[in-house]
């Protein structure tokens, strides 16, 4: 019994700490501690920076794992030159990348090493994605040509790269 009559007091000691804190943070009223880390606050900081655009500023939606689960798909094949941020939405049901890479070889072609693309000119990359997320690569792009790939173990081999001009 006493310690059924311990644990209920410290339960009760718990909820007036909680009442307690409540009361504090609701005085405070308008701190807010909200990460700005989810896909979803990057995209509009990314659609609001893009809405004033100077010439120089574009953006390119890149879509992975649609339609089939190693396809890289580029909304537009190439953009003007100057500073890019490249949209990229993992819509496959496993964890995919996109990497950008300057290099006059046509996507399909780059060297292979341990069944991934040897990444000579990589300029950037959104790092692993998991599926059904969003990331934004911003990369100032000169003229030239482009590949675009995933190059997890194996993805690239599947076919996970689309050619980009940049003009
Ligand atoms: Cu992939």
């Amino acid at each position: 019994m006493t310690l059924h009559s311990r644990v209920a007091r410290g339960g009760l000691a718990l909820l007036a700490a909680g009442a307690i804190a409540t009361g504090v943070s609701a005085c405070g009223s308008s701190s807010s501690t909200d990460t700005t880390s989810t896909p979803a606050a990057s995209t509009a900081a990314s659609s609001t920076a893009t809405t004033g655009s100077t010439a120089t500023a574009s953006q390119v939606d890149v879509t992975l794992g649609l339609p089939e689960e190693f396809s890289l798909v580029p909304a537009s094949p190439s953009v003007a030159a100057g500073t890019v941020t490249f949209k990229v939405k993992n819509a496959g049901t496993m964890p995919h990348e996109m990497v950008v890479i300057k290099t006059t070889k046509d996507a399909g072609k780059l060297p292979v090493k341990d069944g991934e693309a040897v990444e000579t000119g990589a300029l950037g990359e959104t790092g692993d994605m998991e599926a059904g997320t969003t990331k934004d690569v911003t990369l100032k792009l000169t003229p030239g040509h482009y590949a675009l790939i995933c190059n997890l173990p194996g993805h690239y081999l599947g076919g996970m790269y689309a050619n980009f001009e940049v003009t």
